[in-house]
């Protein structure tokens, strides 16, 4: 597997970092989970308007343009050869002193990772999760503003651990107010009465790619969506849920808290936004290959080349056989 450094795609034994890298010490970055599939990136434009977002918003200068980060993106996928996956986009702060202070890291490292993924096995897809709510609460306005994908997922994990301690396999955060935020890399949608309903990202909702998605989807098929505030016993009462998220794409959720939620079964609108998500995944995207990828008229100018691509590749790629 090849991974991107910093300007170099090595192979995953030599992609190390320094233990100096401010994203390791102090969690101090943000990131994109983005997918492939059947040759191409999935809303690629989105997740980097995100990533850039997210980085504006923690002041991290990403040290690269978009378009060049993006085509370092697709070369990266490209060199590894495989037409469906899961990419990685990681920006650190990069490496500086010990300390918190930004100002001692000179510049940022991007890190791309193209492997893969699975979220939930097929039985969970076909008949639904079960899921409870945490004690842990989704980061505050007040605080890092949870829309930023940052590299503090803590509160998330303690959120998964006690979703696992519980037996299930996800685990729904409520915001400071008590009203539903999301799950803990995923957001949550239910129906009632025929209307969608999702948290807002006021109250603590990422605005995610995928969830973004299928709110487009459920208006293209004529349903109501409304982003509002949600709470256990709206959703103790609903006649669907699911989860949205770029890895666990969209599961159904048919208990939570111990109460079944409608019949214990993933609901008719769920079942049909997921064959429409899933045809959309397979039919759209940027291409990775081939002569209509758009990014292929400029790849001379990409920051790194695949060797396998280009002769005269102006990026080195390191191999541990070159070492
Ligand atoms: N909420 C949170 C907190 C997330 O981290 C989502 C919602 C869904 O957003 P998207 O844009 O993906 O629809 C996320 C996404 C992983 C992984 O490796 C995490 C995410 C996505 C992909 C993989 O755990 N988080």
């Amino acid at each position: 597997m090849k991974i991107y450094l910093d300007g170099q795609l090595v192979d995953e034994a030599d992609a190390k970092i320094s233990v100096f890298d401010h994203g390791l010490l102090y969690g101090d970055g943000v990131f994109e989970g983005i997918r492939f599939y059947n040759g191409r990136v999935f809303k690629l434009e989105e997740h980097m308007d995100r990533l850039y977002d997210s980085a504006k918003v923690i002041c991290l200068d990403i040290p690269m343009a978009k378009a060049d980060l993006t085509q370092a993106l697709l070369d990266t996928v490209r060199a590894n050869e495989e037409r469906d996956g899961y990419i990685r986009l990681v920006i650190t702060r990069g490496v500086g002193d010990l300390g918190i202070n930004p100002k001692l890291c000179p510049k940022g490292s991007i890190i791309i990772i193209s492997a893969k993924i699975k979220m939930y096995s097929e039985e969970m897809y076909r008949d639904g999760l079960e899921i409870i709510t945490c004690a842990t609460r989704r980061t505050s306005q007040a605080a890092v503003p949870p829309a930023v994908k940052s590299l503090n997922y803590l509160n998330n994990i303690m959120a998964k651990i006690e979703a696992h301690q519980a037996g299930v396999p996800e685990a729904l955060m409520l915001n400071e107010a008590g009203y539903i935020a999301e799950c803990t890399a995923d957001n949550f949608f239910m129906i009632k009465g025929g209307t969608l309903f999702t948290p807002p990202v006021s109250a603590g909702a990422l605005r995610g790619i995928t969830r973004g998605t299928i709110i487009d989807l459920a208006e293209e098929a004529g349903i109501p969506v409304k982003e509002t505030e949600l709470t256990r016993y709206d959703v103790f009462v609903a006649d669907e849920c699911f989860l949205t998220g770029t890895g666990a794409e969209m599961v159904g959720v048919v208990k939570v808290d111990s109460r079944v939620i409608a019949d214990g079964q993933p609901g008719p609108i769920t079942r049909m936004l997921l064959e429409k998500f899933r045809q959309l995944t397979r039919s759209t995207g940027t291409p990775i290959f081939g002569e209509e990828n758009p990014a292929a008229d400029v790849s001379a100018d990409s920051p790194i080349r695949d060797q396998a691509e280009a002769s005269h590749s102006h990026v080195e790629v390191v191999t541990a056989a070159d070492r």
